[in-house]
């Protein structure tokens, strides 16, 4: 695939343009990047705090070549994808299932994956919001946001280089593009899963508490399905699975 990035200064919201892009035509490989937005969103219509240059805002159009039935594992190839970003950093996170990367136990980026039909076959368009200065992390999310600057600051005592935005954006673009090629091949999906599952800490034995829609439900995390929907072992002793796009909030409770 061809990486081509597009970068503005202000936007309402690097999804949005991504989904207008793929909408004309755009091909798979096209990433929105911006300085700041002034609608970023995350699910359910929640809003992504977006201040001027202390945050990743990235969006990457995706026409994949995979059954609607896998569309899930987007969001968790994502997570894959933004993890080795981090990583690469010297930033350690952890993937909360299903689309929050953690550092220090706090959200340190999130995935926003949306499709759109088009005449040229379903896009996804895969939205990133990565900290990487605090002044992404107003007072009210101080106790469970962070960015990767608070992270690097605390683990070094010498002062840590400039993250460069675009830099960060090639790198994470480079990268969704191979776990994508993955997720196309043959066993992919399976690849996908066991990628996740090596990352987070989410996937078995985690005491949770899942918000959906009509209920809440409490148990310990105990693997993924196949398309990327969680199972638990609820505290009732029965079992759920809850699939990627009906969690509202997934806590982890002690
Ligand atoms: C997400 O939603 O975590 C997905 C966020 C995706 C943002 C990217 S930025 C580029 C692209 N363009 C967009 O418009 N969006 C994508 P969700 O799981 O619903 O979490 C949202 C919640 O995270 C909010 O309700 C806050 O509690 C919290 N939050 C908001 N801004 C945050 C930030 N900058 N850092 C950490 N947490 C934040």
């Amino acid at each position: 695939m061809k990486i081509r990035i597009l970068t503005f200064d202000t936007i309402d919201s690097t999804n949005t343009e991504a989904l207008r892009h793929a909408r004309d035509g755009a091909e798979e490989g096209l990433c929105i990047v911006a300085r700041s937005q002034t609608a970023g969103r995350g699910r359910y219509g929640r809003k992504w705090v977006s201040e001027k240059d202390a945050g990743l805002y990235f969006s990457m159009v995706l026409r994949p070549k995979i059954d609607v039935g896998f569309l899930p594992l987007i969001t968790l190839m994502a997570g894959v994808a933004a993890f080795e970003a981090l990583s690469d950093l010297g930033v350690k996170a952890d993937i909360k299932w299903v689309n929050d990367l953690l550092a220090d136990e706090k959200k340190i980026a999130g995935i926003l994956a949306e499709t759109t039909e088009t005449r040229f076959g379903l896009a996804v368009v895969v939205g990133i919001g990565i900290n990487i200065r605090s002044s992404n992390v107003p007072p009210e999310l101080a106790a469970a946001a962070t960015s990767i600057e608070d992270v690097l600051q605390g683990a070094a005592p010498e002062p840590t280089r400039k993250i460069e935005t675009i830099e960060l954006a090639e790198a994470l673009a480079e990268k969704l593009a191979r776990f994508c090629h993955v997720l196309e091949n043959d066993r992919g999906p399976e690849t996908i899963v066991d990628e996740w599952a090596r990352r987070s800490s989410y996937f078995v034995g985690k005491q949770v508490r899942v918000v959906l829609e009509s209920e809440t439900i409490e148990g310990v995390t105990d693997g993924l399905e196949p398309n990327g929907a969680l199972r638990l072992l609820r505290s009732d002793g029965g079992r759920s699975i809850v699939q990627t796009g009906e969690v509202q909030n997934l806590r982890r409770i002690t």
